[in-house]
Formats: structure tokens, sequence, C-alpha cells
């Protein structure tokens, strides 16, 4: 039994930021991962300093140290998909370019965070330039929300039909596959543009409007899905489910936002079948274990 190996789950990659709270970022995504019966590995781009209630400061990791946290992990493992998020700024964007050149994983997915929901910015202005001429055409899948879709495009949502719209714009802009998220619209429809055909992703709007990590939770989901073998299509309705029940089984952890739930369906369990406490005295005597 000693020298048995056992065979490891995918091994995903998340590249993205630490909120010590612990609600969004890598935190988050390794969370999601587990859940999803993969092992995650992690490099960080930036520390943020953030509770429940805001994001107080960002120190981005220089570039140098982020492509050897990548190197050496690159070099150790064999990664099956690749989730990137907070990027900082440019100089870690163009670092994260060349380690997809360098390795070309079979799953990439990119969720392009921009700005904390409070507002605080997350990639700098020449980050996001560099992110639509560079990081687009890399990844497998792009995930951005509303917001982040109309400062990709220029284009401004108001309904479904520009989701649309601007899905089929950031193919043309380079990307193989989008999610247009619309969890800040009226309905909490995402579109699905894979170059070929739209696809709507309908589900329950819970209460998002107090969560953190949905996103990020979002994104790591489809990674773990895409390396386990699903579809695209099938991969993103599964990561909306889980998104969802997460959202709803969510639970406060201080005075502000409120994180998902990753681990719901271990809570959802009932308890473990033929386990007891065995008591020890006042048994029958045959009963009784034995005296030492
Ligand atoms: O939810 C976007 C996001 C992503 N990554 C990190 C964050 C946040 C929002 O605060 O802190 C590290």
């Amino acid at each position: 039994m000693a020298n048995q190996v056992n065979a490891a789950p995918p091994l995903l990659l998340t590249i993205a930021g630490f909120d010590p709270s612990c609600g969004a970022g890598i935190a988050a995504d390794l969370k999601t991962f587990a859940a999803h019966g993969c092992y995650g590995v992690a490099a960080i781009t930036s520390l943020t300093v953030q509770s429940t209630e805001s994001v107080q400061a960002v120190h981005n990791t220089p570039s140098s140290e982020l492509r050897e946290q990548l190197e050496i992990l690159a070099s150790d493992c064999e990664i099956a998909a690749v989730k990137i998020g907070m990027l900082g700024n440019r100089a870690n964007a163009a670092v994260v370019a060349e380690f997809l050149d360098a390795h070309k994983f079979a799953h990439v997915v990119h969720d392009p965070v921009m700005k904390s929901s409070s507002g605080t910015e997350l990639l700098d202005g020449a980050g996001i330039k560099y992110l639509v001429a560079e990081l687009l055409k890399r990844a497998t899948v792009i995930t951005p929300n509303v917001p982040e879709a109309e400062i990709l495009t220029g284009i401004s949502i108001k309904d479904i039909a520009d989701m649309n719209a601007v899905a089929r714009k950031i193919v043309e802009m380079g990307a193989h596959a989008v999610i247009v998220k619309g969890g800040h619209m009226e309905r909490a429809v995402d579109v699905l543009f894979d170059g070929e055909k739209i696809t709507l992703l309908g589900g329950d709007k819970v209460k998002a409007d107090n969560n953190h990590g949905t996103g990020c939770t979002f994104a790591s989901a489809i990674t773990a899905l895409l390396a386990s073998g699903r579809g695209l299509t099938e991969a993103a309705m599964l990561a909306k489910a889980y998104v969802t029940k997460a959202i709803e089984k969510g639970y406060p952890i201080g005075k502000g936002r409120i994180p998902l739930d990753h681990f719901y369906r271990l809570r959802a369990e009932p308890p473990a079948r033929g386990i007891h406490e065995v008591p020890q005295h006042g048994m029958h005597p045959a009963a009784e274990p034995t005296a030492h």
C-alpha cells in the first residue's frame, strides 16, 4: 500500500489577484477547482488589501516575479487548463501572453477583470489596450460582464440584442469564443457566441447585487469543466447552475458583501450513515470494550 501512487485529477492553474477576504480572486478560484474535483495551483498577479466592505489598496506583483511563479509551476506540473483573472497592469498582462505562447495550453479561460464592484481599478488603461490587442486571441473563451464588454468593444449595452452584437464583435476582434454575462441586466441571461452560433443561457436571478466573486467563480467552474472533458456550451450551463446555487447558499462573513458558498454541495449532503458514538460504560458486559 505504501508504494501506491494515486492518479491526480486535472491540474488547473489560476493566474489572478489575491483578495484576503477570500471571496474573489485566487481563493475563489481554488475553492471552485476543488469543488469540481480538480487540483488547483496559482500564480499571484497582485496582492489587494480588502475586506468584504472595500478594496483599500492594490499592490501588483513585479512582472519578473510573476514570470518566475509561472515558469516554476509549468516546469513541474502538467497543467490541463488555465484560468486568467485580475492582471493588474500591462507588464503582468504581457508576462501572461508570453507564458501562454511558450506552453500552448489546451484550455484558457479569461475573465477580463477591470474594476472591483466598488470601482477600484484592477487593470490599468494600458493593460486593457494590451488585453484587447494581445490576450483576447489567446483565450479559448473570454467571459466579460456587461460593463467589461462595453469597454472592450466601445458599444453600449441595453438589452439582449446588444449583448448578441457585442458577443459577435468580440469574436471579430479575435476571441475564439465569448460569454457576455448578464448578471448586471434585469434578466440574468448570458450570451455565448462560439464563432458559429449564439446560445442564450437563462437562469434565475438571485440576490446578485450583494455578492462577491461571482465572475471569478463562473470562469473557474468553466475551466474545471472544460478540463474534465465537457464541451463549451455544456460547461457554461453547468457553471451557471453552480454559481447560481453558490450565490443562493452564500452566507455573510463580515460587514460587507457576501461571498459564495463554493462547497454547498458538501453541506447539502446528509450526515454519513453508520457513524455513531459507541458508548463505553453501562453496556452489557459482553459488549464492553476490553479492559487493559
Ligand atoms: O471580482 C473581481 C475581482 C477579481 N480579483 C480580485 C478582486 C476582485 C474584486 O475585488 O479583488 C483579486
